[in-house]
C-alpha cells in the first residue's frame, strides 16, 4: 500500500526553537527570552537567542527541505515579531519575514502549515498574567486575525495552538516552563479553559473570512493504557484518558467539557471560572473546527495508586516526559515497564501504542480528520567518518509511519505526517544535546547544515509514497 497522493509528508519546527534573531528587526521580547535566562531553568543555560538562526538562513533551509522532497513544512509564527508588545503596534518587518518564508516554501511547491502559537508569548502579556488573564485571549484573537488577513491567501492550513497540556501543565503545575508556577491545579485548569475559548473565537473569526482553508489545533496524543489487566489498572487508564485526552479534545471536537472531569473539579474547587457566553462560543466553534493535529511521541502506562501517597513535587528534572510521576490528584502514576523499549531520555518507543490509541480516538470521536503534526526520536546522533548516522531515527520513523499506515487501513482518517523535526533545533529544556532533525546543525562550525542518513532515507520514502513501509 502506498500513501494516498493527498497525504502530506512533512516536517515541523517552532519559532523559538529555530529562528534565533531574538531582537532582530523590531521583534519584541517573549516569555521564553526571559525564562531561559533564569539560572537552572534549562540544560546548561541554553536559550534560543541564536537557536539555529533559521531567521537568517531560511532560504538555505527551505532549499534543503525541497531537496528532500518535503511536501509540507509546519512552522510557527512568533507573535512578538508581529506585535512586539503582544497587542497594539504592528512590526511590518515581522510580517515581511513570514511572507518571505511562506513564499519561499511555495516557490518549491512546499505546503506551509502554520502554527499560530507554539509557546513564545510576548513578554508584555506574560507580565499581565499570561493565560490566566482573559485579555491574553483577546490579544491572541487579534493576532490570529492579522495572520489570517496577511497570510491566508497562501496559507490554507492553520493550527491555533500547540499542545495546551504542555505549556499549561509545565507552566502552572511543574514550574518547568514560563511562568514557572508549581502545583496550582486551579490555575492550570483555568489556563486550559482560557486557551480553548481563544481557540474557539479564532476558529469563528477564520470561518467568517471565507478563505477556504482549514483550521484546527494540535494536541499531545499520549493515550493511557493500564499496566495490566486488573480492574484497578483499567480504572487508572480511564481516569488518565479523561484528564489527559478528553479534557483537551472534547471542547475542541464536541464543544463541551467531559462530565467526569467537570464533576471532580467541582468537588475539588478547581473548576475554571467560565461564563455561559464562553461555553456557548466553545460549543458553536466545535463543528467549524476542521481537523485535530496529533503530536505522538509515546503512550502512558498507568497504575492506580493504592493507599496514601507522599505528595511529590514535580520539577524540571522529573517533568521532561519520562514516566514515574503521580497524577496531580494522586489517583494514578505513570510507570516505566521492564518489557518496553525506551529512548535515552526514557520516552517509551511504542508504534503499537500509536495504533491502539488511534483506534481509541476513532471509537470516541468518530471519523475526524487528523494530521500527525509531530512524531520523532530525540537522540544524540553518532557521527562516523564525518557522516551523521542516525539509524535509530530511521527505524523509529519507519515503525511509526507503519503504525500510521495500519491505522489508515483500519479506517482512521489521517491526512498527513510531520516528523519532528525538519532540522536540529533547541529542545526547550534539553538544549542542543537532544537532536530530532533530518538536517544536522554543526554548532562548532558556524551552524553549518549537513544532511543526515535519515534525510536521504526520508527522501526515498516520500518519492515512493511509503510503499516499502
Ligand atoms: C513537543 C513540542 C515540540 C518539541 C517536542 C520534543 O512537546 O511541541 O516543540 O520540543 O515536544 O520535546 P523535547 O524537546 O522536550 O524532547
Amino acid at each position: 500500500m502506498k500513501f494516498a497522493h493527498d497525504f502530506l509528508f512533512g516536517a515541523a519546527t517552532a519559532s523559538y526553537q529555530v529562528e534565533g534573531a531574538w531582537d532582530q528587526d523590531g521583534k519584541g521580547p517573549t516569555n521564553w527570552d526571559e525564562f531561559t535566562k533564569i539560572p537552572g531553568k534549562t540544560f546548561e543555560g541554553t536559550n534560543g537567542d541564536v537557536a539555529v538562526d533559521h531567521y537568517n538562513r531560511y532560504k538555505e533551509d527551505i532549499a534543503l527541505m525541497a531537496e528532500m522532497g518535503l511536501e509540507s513544512y509546519r512552522f510557527s509564527i512568533s507573535w512578538a515579531r508581529i506585535f512586539p508588545n503582544g497587542t497594539g503596534e504592528i512590526n511590518q518587518k515581522g510580517i515581511d519575514f513570514y511572507n518571505n518564508l511562506i513564499d519561499e516554501c511555495l516557490k518549491y511547491g512546499i505546503v506551509p502549515f502554520v502554527t499560530l502559537y507554539h509557546w513564545d508569548l510576548p513578554l508584555a502579556l506574560e507580565k499581565e498574567g499570561a493565560w490566566l488573564n482573559k485579555a491574553t485571549g483577546d490579544a491572541y484573537v487579534e493576532f490570529a486575525k492579522l495572520c489570517f488577513n496577511e497570510f491566508g491567501d497562501r496559507v490554507k492550513h492553520f493550527i491555533t495552538f500547540n499542545e495546551t497540556v504542555v505549556f499549561c501543565a509545565l507552566g502552572y503545575m511543574a514550574g518547568a516552563h514560563p511562568p514557572g508556577i508549581q502545583n496550582d491545579p486551579k490555575k492550570y485548569f483555568q489556563a486550559t479553559h482560557n486557551v480553548f475559548y481563544a481557540h474557539a473565537k479564532a476558529v469563528i473569526e477564520y470561518k467568517k473570512l471565507n478563505q477556504f482553508g482549514e483550521i484546527g489545533l494540535s494536541h499531545v496524543f499520549s493515550p493511557a493504557f493500564g499496566v495490566d489487566d486488573s480492574e484497578e489498572s483499567h480504572f487508572a487508564a480511564m481516569h488518565a484518558n479523561q484528564f489527559s485526552m478528553n479534557w483537551f479534545y472534547d471542547p475542541i471536537l464536541l464543544g463541551k467539557y467531559p462530565e467526569y472531569v467537570v464533576k471532580q473539579l467541582q468537588e475539588e474547587g478547581n473548576l475554571p471560572d467560565w461564563t455561559d457566553e464562553e461555553l456557548q462560543t466553545i460549543f458553536e466553534a466545535a463543528p467549524l473546527n476542521d481537523f485535530m493535529g496529533l503530536n505522538y511521541y509515546q503512550p502512558q502506562r498507568v497504575e492506580k495508586i493504592q493507599g496514601d501517597v507522599e505528595a511529590r513535587t514535580i520539577t524540571r528534572e522529573n517533568s521532561t516526559g519520562s514516566p514515574g510521576n503521580p497524577s496531580y490528584d494522586n489517583v494514578y502514576r505513570t510507570v516505566k515497564m521492564a518489557d518496553k523499549k525506551y529512548t535515552k531520555w526514557d520516552w517509551e518507543i511504542s508504534p503499537e501504542g500509536f495504533v491502539g490509541g488511534l483506534e481509541m480516538l476513532k471509537e470516541h470521536y468518530g471519523q475526524i480528520k487528523l494530521y500527525i503534526t509531530e512524531n520523532g526520536l530525540g537522540d544524540e546522533d553518532p557521527i562516523i567518518e564525518g557522516e551523521v548516522c542516525d539509524i535509530p531515527r530511521i527505524n523509529f520513523i519507519k515503525e511509526h509511519l507503519g503504525a500510521v499506515k495500519e491505522a489508515v487501513r483500519r479506517g482512521v482518517h489521517i491526512k498527513g505526517y510531520y516528523a519532528w523535526s525538519a532540522i536540529d533545533l533547541l529542545s526547550w529544556l534539553n538544549g542542543y544535546k537532544k537532536q530530532y532533525g533530518f538536517i544536522y546543525v554543526d554548532h562548532q562550525n558556524g551552524l553549518a547544515r549537513k544532511k543526515k542518513a535519515s534525510f536521504h532515507w526520508f527522501k526515498d520514502v516520500i518519492a515512493t509514497r511509503g510503499e516499502d513501509i
